[in-house]
């Protein structure tokens, strides 16, 4: 790359601010290939990194049964052959260990730690009108000025912690499975309390069930899970993956969630006999995994087949958990896919064990924390250790945590005050080169988080490149394309059975949050097309200034 234009700066450590072109924040997958990627432009560039290491949720999610729900072959990189070839995953699920072991040898590979300041929390993000840069600062005090300021921050990285009554009251342990402690917890023998049954609930609760002397789950909505099936790759079935490993990653790009195995079968569930019905969801029950959904297409937009899919699982879980009661406090009620579908190793059939309860909180909800326990309709649960599984500030905490300032010293939270409004996920009007990876607006959390993680990297990494080639200093959404796009994103939302339920896609765990459904619903293909179709256009939406 030329060093023509002023987007260029060296980096000076010595100095106080340390000048750079982009910061990136956070060390996850999305900041990780954004650094690999900005280098190579030959960018100084860097990452700021809360952690002590590499690997963002799979960093602070690792809790027991941490795992990933996307098959191990297609979470991971593919914009390096040698890197996917060389890799080896073990299970079609990988687990957390093994996903940050991943994270780590990336890391090493490709030299990017010594540009990855850990330990590091921003706290804020100042954009500088006079001078277009960004001042980026830390809470340990380094601050950077950077012509771009590159958030991936990631979308369940912002935890959602309850705030009961009394809980500073409590003699035992208190842990949340999304900021999970790094040193060894030992749960055996104790009387443990689970508080919440979304997915990381779901994985931790047959795992820890085995070794505890009692486990309460505290449900207040009753979720859908399908089993994993989870099962260990054979040395011929990685061979015979790796020797098309480009062809396996050409499909998931080409499907609506950006992954190769979830085939959608293109026929109406109401369209067909209960007997096709029943025989297709068997198929994909027995197969496991999120790609239960994918049996007709019509399972999220029309009640009355989302109806045959539900009471198909409701009738599993009647035959898995011996106790009628159990069974029916388990069985959902909402709409299947609402809230992101579940997978799971056994969840269902740990309720079957004597040393598991379920608490329903549904109506009587938990009343407070106590000095031994938790308390709900005036009985006191006791117990030695809770963990919250209680989820995430999605999409939009992460970001929102940080006092992001832009143009005219306008806050982000302020413009966001009604919702996330942004031009593809990528860009918001009034915050000049600051870009979100994954951002409220793209796919992101509908799809294979990785597929979309590159995709978005590598979009910036070409805008910066032909701003770059061109002598732009400067890019920043137009209203108008920002308004339609958020009209866009909103429409075909609607239309979707997945923007009617309070789950955390569209803010509603989160008390007080605007309730807007965050992630853009079009699918992976029909989005990249149109990435693709703005910059073919000259960065259509956009305002490039020089
Ligand atoms: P989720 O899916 O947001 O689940 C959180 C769970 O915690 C859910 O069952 C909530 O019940 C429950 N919850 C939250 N607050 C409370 C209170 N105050 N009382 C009782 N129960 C509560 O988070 P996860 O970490 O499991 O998964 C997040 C994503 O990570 C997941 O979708 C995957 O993409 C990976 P509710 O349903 O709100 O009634």
């Amino acid at each position: 790359m030329n060093n023509h234009t002023n987007l260029h700066t060296s980096i000076d450590n010595d100095a106080i601010p340390i000048k750079i072109d982009a910061v990136i924040t956070g060390a996850g997958f999305a900041g990780m290939y954004m650094l690999y990627k900005l280098r190579n432009l030959g960018l100084s560039a860097c990452i700021i990194e809360a952690g002590k290491n590499v690997g963002g949720t799979w960093y602070w999610n690792r809790y027991p049964g941490a795992r990933c729900d996307v098959w191990s072959m297609e979470y991971s990189y593919q914009f390096s052959e040698e890197l996917q070839q060389e890799w080896e995953w073990t299970e079609k699920y990988a687990t957390q260990p093994e996903i940050l072991r991943y994270a780590n040898h990336v890391a090493d590979r490709f030299d990017l730690r010594k540009d990855i300041y850990f330990g590091n929390r921003v706290h804020s993000a100042i954009f500088n009108d006079d001078s277009n840069n960004w001042s980026i600062k830390t809470d340990s005090g380094l601050e950077f000025l950077a012509t771009f300021c590159i958030m991936a921050t990631g979308c369940l990285s912002s935890v959602n912690q309850p705030h009961f009554q009394g809980i500073d009251n409590f003699k035992g342990e208190i842990y949340h499975t999304g900021n999970w402690p790094h040193h060894s917890v030992n749960l055996s023998d104790k009387r443990v309390g689970v508080i919440g049954t979304g997915s990381s609930a779901i994985q931790t609760i047959p795992e820890i069930a085995k070794s505890v002397k009692n486990l309460l789950v505290f449900q207040r909505t009753a979720n859908y899970t399908i089993p994993a099936h989870n099962e260990f790759f054979t040395p011929d079935f990685i061979k015979e993956i790796k020797s098309d490993y480009k062809g396996l990653r050409e499909r998931g790009k080409m499907s609506r969630g950006g992954t190769a195995i979830l085939e959608l079968n293109e026929v109406n569930a109401v369209d067909v006999t209960p007997e096709i019905r029943e025989k297709e969801f068997e198929k994909r029950w027995q197969a496991g995994g999120v790609s239960f959904m994918g049996a007709f297409q019509d399972l999220v937009v029309n009640p009355d087949s989302n109806k045959t899919a539900a009471d198909f699982v409701r009738k599993k879980i009647q035959q898995i958990v011996i106790d009628p009661d159990i069974a029916a406090l388990l069985s959902p009620k909402n709409i299947i896919g609402c809230k992101r579908l579940c997978v799971d190793t056994d969840y269902y059939e740990t309720f079957n064990r004597e040393n598991v309860k379920l608490i329903d909180v549904s109506s009587d909800q938990i009343e407070m924390i106590t000095h031994d326990g938790i308390k709900v309709s005036g009985n006191i649960y006791a117990l030695d250790v809770i963990i919250f599984a209680t989820g995430f500030d999605a999409m939009t905490g992460a970001l929102l945590s940080i006092d992001i300032k832009g143009k005219n010293n306008r806050s982000l939270s302020e413009k966001w005050i009604n919702g996330p409004r942004t031009y593809l996920g990528l860009q918001t009007e009034g915050f000049p080169n600051l870009f979100t990876i994954t951002g409220p607006g793209s796919p992101s959390v509908l799809s294979n988080m990785m597929v979309s993680i590159e995709q978005h990297v590598e979009w910036i990494s070409d805008c910066i490149s032909f701003m770059d080639r061109e002598g732009y200093t400067s890019i920043e959404p137009e209203m108008d394309s920002e308004d339609k796009w958020v009209n866009h994103v909103n429409d075909i939302a609607g239309k979707s059975l997945r923007s009617t339920c309070s789950s955390w896609y569209v803010g509603a765990n989160i008390d007080g949050k605007p309730q807007v459904f965050m992630p853009y619903i079009g699918g992976v293909p029909t989005y990249r097309e149109i990435c693709e179709k703005i910059v073919a256009n000259q960065y259509e939406g956009f305002i490039l200034t020089k």
